[in-house]
């Protein structure tokens, strides 16, 4: 099938999906799928109407099949910010969605759109994993920071940015249009909530200095709805807790606290059989349940997420729809048996609209 095909095809699909969910009448559906194939035959792409990037972008987090947290779906605030042109214009609209999403710890689920990749030499690419991320730096005494920040790191360093040299420094924002050179933007840290992290009966549990950022705000996936593809439209919604508790801080290859904590907690760990990682990990997690949550910022448990997961399931069937799903993502990392989700299957296929990996290398 040519390209301009499958624009044609997606575009319509999606049209009909959309008016059908939004309850537009056939005519009026007609009249919009018609005009659509018009604009792309004159110009080969056609634009959104807001209602309709509204509508796909709600659609696109429904289909995530990664994602535990979809019930929601219907709340997602879209932000249409395709007007955006400079490299300014651009980081002045990430900051806001940084505000309006954080919202003094009480988290709207939020998403920013900029203006699709028609032509490539204009394409907007933020080249941050996610808006808010700590900085890794590579030391000869080890890796000082996020070591899954390394790479962008190093770039941002290389285009003149000088870190603390801290374990969470914030890294600034790269805009990158088309080829051009990359542009930095500090984001003030006024504007970044930020949690410390204590336990509720571990008084030394302060003595890691450990925090996390307030808000996963996701940047470097496409988004495409009916066949246009949205290489800038970063989203966001709260933590579920073990995403911190459990892998950010806790995998080896990156914070790695588990070994710290345990000696902290007083565990045996000459032997595994003692179970002093799992143990650890549990209050790791409880940790941030509790740190999150004394400090108003919104947070999810995996049980309650698996819930809500399992309501979401059931409202898409009295719609009328299949529930799609990756179960390796699903299950938490924590007690994944205790939830429902483990003991289910899910089908993989990949409904849209949706979010894809940039076809890009990012760094
Ligand atoms: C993945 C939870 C909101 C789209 C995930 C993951 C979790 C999660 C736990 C797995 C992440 C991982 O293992 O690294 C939640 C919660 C939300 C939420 C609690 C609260 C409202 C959203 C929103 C969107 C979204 C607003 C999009 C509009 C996605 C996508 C993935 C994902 C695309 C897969 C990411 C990837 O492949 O790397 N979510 N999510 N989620 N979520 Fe959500
Ligand atoms: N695991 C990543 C975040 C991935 C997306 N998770 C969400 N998304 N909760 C981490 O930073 O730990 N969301 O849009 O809320």
């Amino acid at each position: 099938m040519t390209q301009h095909q499958e624009l044609l095809d997606e575009a319509r699909q999606f049209i009909a999906a959309c008016y059908g969910e939004l309850g537009i009448g056939s005519e009026e559906t007609e009249r919009r799928q018609l005009e659509v194939m018009r604009e792309i035959a004159d110009r080969g792409t056609y634009t959104h109407t807001q209602e309709e990037l509204r509508h796909g972008a709600r659609m696109a987090w429904r289909n995530s099949n990664r994602c535990i947290g979809r019930l929601f779906w219907e709340t997602l605030q879209v932000r249409d910010a395709r007007n955006a042109e400079t490299e300014e214009q651009i980081a002045e609209a990430l900051l806001g969605h940084i505000e309006e999403a954080t919202n003094g710890g009480k988290i709207r689920p939020v998403i920013t759109v900029f203006r699709p990749a028609v032509d490539p030499a204009l394409a907007v690419h933020i080249k941050n994993y996610q808006l808010v991320r700590y900085a890794g730096y590579e030391t000869d005494s080890g890796v000082i920071g996020d070591p899954d920040s390394i790479a962008l790191t190093r770039t941002c360093i290389e285009l003149g940015w000088r870190g603390n040299g801290g374990p969470f420094d914030v890294l600034p924002l790269v805009i990158q249009i088309g080829e051009r050179e990359p542009r930095l933007f500090p984001i003030p840290q006024d504007i970044v909530l930020e949690v410390p992290l204590t336990h509720p009966e571990l008084p030394a549990f302060e003595e890691l200095r450990l925090k996390w950022y307030a808000v996963p705000i996701v940047s470097n996936m496409r988004m495409e709805i009916g066949g246009i593809s949205y290489t800038a439209a970063p989203f966001n919604g709260w933590y579920m807790g073990t995403e911190i508790g459990a892998r950010n801080l806790a995998d080896e290859q990156r914070y790695d606290m588990l070994p710290r904590l345990a000696e902290l907690m007083g565990l045996d760990t000459s032997r595994e059989s003692s179970l002093w990682r799992d143990k650890a990990l549990v209050e790791l997690n409880v940790a941030v349940l509790h740190s999150y949550k004394s400090h108003g910022v919104s947070i999810v448990d995996h049980h309650t997420a698996a819930r809500q997961f399992a309501q979401f399931g059931e409202k898409e069937a009295r719609c009328g729809r299949d529930l799609t799903g990756d179960w390796t993502w699903l299950i938490p990392p924590v007690s994944p048996a205790t939830t429902h989700i483990f003991h289910s299957h899910y089908d993989n296929r990949t409904v849209k609209p949706n979010f894809f990996y940039p076809e890009r290398l990012n760094v």
